[in-house]
Order: structure tokens, then sequence, then C-alpha cells
């Protein structure tokens, strides 16, 4: 079994430049590990193995991966993000002097001649005692969200976060049928079906769905926790305007709060900060991104010329209804900063601000 999976990967090695997962896979490390940690390091792999076309091509499973396995996630890091190998991570939200910021601090798209954008700033946080979704068992998943629906009764207490939980779990005292669930997916408030996601299944992220999955959501609408996702939690606020600070500031605000509540512990890495299912947003791992219209840019349909545009200045698009959808009729696309790791907070939202302002500079040239 094992000399089969080596065997696949060597040959994915030469086939999939792309795939920076089994590009990293160095054997030799691997003869070197006990046989609990190789079945540990081939089960993060699993989903790159079994999608070759992945772009990163593997997930942590425990929140000490990052550490034990130091020697092929350093290098995975390294390539992806394009930083030195053992570069260590600062999480900072302090938009004081973060290059590029306007002279006010104001991130106004009001001053860039844009109307009001659909806002949102998200980032994950896993619980310490837990293992991450990858390795999580059915009953793991059902306990993570009962931690969590009592958690949520401080947040339901209070005036700027009261709301209430949304549970996919049957059984759940907050269980929602398929319609209420849908509802809440084409408001871009929930995620996506888990099932439905050949990464996520083929990382044992989506085992067991629906269980221990849901989301609470704040009274209007703009702060969003999802439970039982990538990863164990996606803390977002959302806001419809030009001003990026509101959305940043309330969401800085929201977790002081969240991490506060009693018994909630996140897991953290000394080297690599945040810690996260996926490589690609360990760090912050945060993605502030806006909707926009870009009409010129994607007069063909696609959004082949402006990812083709996006790409040097930093930033990713992605469809409408989030990552692996199409973009809007109108040219509407969603646009994030592409770097999580060793970048701050305050550095991905100004980047954010920057690149949108040189994006709708190009879209107006067209
Ligand atoms: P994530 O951002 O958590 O990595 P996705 O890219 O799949 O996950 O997006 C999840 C959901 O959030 C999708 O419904 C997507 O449309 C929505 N979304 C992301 N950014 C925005 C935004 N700026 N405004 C409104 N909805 C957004
Ligand atoms: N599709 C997987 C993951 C890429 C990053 N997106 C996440 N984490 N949602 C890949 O390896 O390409």
């Amino acid at each position: 079994m094992t000399a089969d999976l080596i065997a696949k990967i060597e040959t994915l090695k030469a086939t999939r430049p792309n795939n920076i997962a089994v590009q990293c896979f160095d054997p030799v490390y691997f003869g070197t590990l006990s046989n609990a940690h190789k079945s540990r390091l081939l089960k993060c792999l699993n989903s790159g193995i079994e999608n070759p076309d992945s772009e990163m091509g593997c997930y942590a499973c425990q929140p000490s991966d990052y550490d034990d396995f130091k020697p092929f996630f350093s290098k995975v890091l390294a390539r992806y993000h394009k930083v030195p190998e053992g570069a260590r991570h600062t999480n900072d939200w302090s938009l004081k002097g973060v290059d590029g910021l306007p002279e006010d601090g104001v991130l106004d798209f009001a001053r860039l001649g844009l109307p009001a954008l659909s806002m949102r700033v998200r980032t994950g946080r896993n619980l310490k005692d837990f293992p991450l979704p990858g390795s999580m068992t059915k009953d793991d998943r059902i306990r993570l969200e009962e931690k969590m629906t009592t958690a949520f009764k401080t947040l339901i207490a209070m005036p700027d976060y009261g709301g209430r939980y949304y549970s996919l779990t049957p059984g759940h005292p907050c269980f929602i049928d398929d319609a209420t669930y849908q509802g809440l997916v084409d408001a871009h408030i929930m995620f996506k079906n888990m099932d439905s996601d050949r990464f996520l299944t083929a990382a044992g992220i989506a085992a067991d769905w629906p269980y221990g999955r849901g989301c609470y959501v704040s009274a209007d609408k703009g702060f969003i926790i999802w439970v039982g996702e990538e990863d164990h939690l996606r803390i977002m606020c959302m806001q419809h305007g030009t001003v990026l600070n509101d959305v940043f500031d309330r969401l800085k605000s929201a977790l002081d709060v969240v991490e506060n509540i009693e018994g909630l512990e996140f897991a953290y890495s000394a080297d690599y900060g945040v810690v996260t299912s996926c490589p690609t947003n360990l760090g912050t791992g945060m993605r502030a991104s806006v909707h926009i219209a870009l009409p010129k840019l994607t007069a063909d349909g696609t959004d082949t010329r402006a990812k083709a545009i996006a790409k040097p200045l930093g930033l990713s698009v992605r469809g409408v209804g989030g990552e692996h959808t199409p973009i809007g009729a109108d040219g509407t696309v969603d646009i994030s900063p592409a770097a999580r790791f060793c970048i701050t907070e305050a550095e991905i939202v100004t980047a954010l601000y920057k690149g949108i302002a040189l994006l709708n500079a190009k879209e107006n040239q067209s």
C-alpha cells in the first residue's frame, strides 16, 4: 500500500509540475519517518494524489503537522507563498505604517470613483484540542459543533453580535431544512455542499457531511461564523459599502470577543501563526475580498483576461459563488489578494484596496 502510493507520487512528480505537494515530497526524508508518521504524512497528501491537477495538493490533518513534518511543509510553504524556506510569520492587525495606506488611514473605494461594493473579510481558526477536519471522526465533528453551540450563547447575548445558529446536523436543536440551507448559500452566507468538492472529499475534510456543520449569523447578517468547513471555524464580516476599514475593524473586534469565550483555545504555531488545514491559508487564514463588476475585462464571458491582469498584481479571481464557481453574468468577479502567509492582516486589507485601484484602472483603460 505504502509502496504503491510512493510509486504514484513519483509518477505524479514527473507529470504534474504544478502539484506542489508531490513536487516537495522527498522519499529519502519519508524513509526516516516511523510507520505512524508515514501514514500521517501520506494522509496529508491524499488530496493531491487523488487530484493530480491540485495546485497545493496537501492539507494538514493535525494542528502539529506543520511542526512535526517541518522538512516537508517548509518546502511547500516556500514554494507556494514564494518566501524563503524556514520563513516565520508575524500577525498584526494594526494599519499604522502599512505601505500604501492613505494618509488618513481610510480605505474608501469611493475615492477611486467606485460605487458601494460587497466587501468581505474572513479568517480561519481551529480549536487546538481537536484533530483538524481531515482527521476528525463523526463524533469529533458533533462534539465540536456542540462546543460552538454553547459558545454562541455568549454572542447571542451581545447587542453587536446577537443572532442565531443554523445547523445542518439532523437532530440538532437549530437544524434547518434544505430550502433554508440553499437560501443561505445563495445569500453568500453559508458554505456550499462539501460533498461536491473533490479536493475536500479526498482530504477527508468533507467526511460525515453534513454532521457537525452549520453557521452562526448575526441579526444584521454582517457577522458570520462557519462551523465544520475546511477549518473548524471560518469567522467573517461582510458589508455592502465603500469603506473597507468597516468590515476589517468589525472582524477584529468580533475575533477579540470570540477568542475570549470560555473554553475556546485556538491552534497557533510560533513559526507559522494561525494554524489552518490548507497551507495556502496558513499564517493569517485571511481572505479579504470584494465583488466588483469588470464587464470589459470579462467581455468574452470568462475570467481568463481578468486573471491574466490580476495575477501579476498579486490578486486572485474567483466566481460570484466563491472558489470553483463561474463569474457573474454582468462580469462581476470576486477579487482578493492571494497572499495569506508572511504578510500581516493589515497588509492584506491594504493590498486589496491597492489592487482594486490598479484593476479598476485596467478595466477603465480597456
Ligand atoms: P472562502 O472565501 O471562505 O475561501 P469561497 O471563496 O468559496 O470561500 O466563498 C465563500 C462564500 O463567500 C461564497 O458564497 C462567496 O460568494 C462568498 N463571498 C466571498 N467574498 C464575498 C464578497 N466580497 N461579497 C459577498 N460574498 C462573498
Ligand atoms: N484545490 C486545492 C486547494 C487550493 C486552495 N483552496 C482552498 N484551500 N480552499 C488544491 O490543492 O489545489
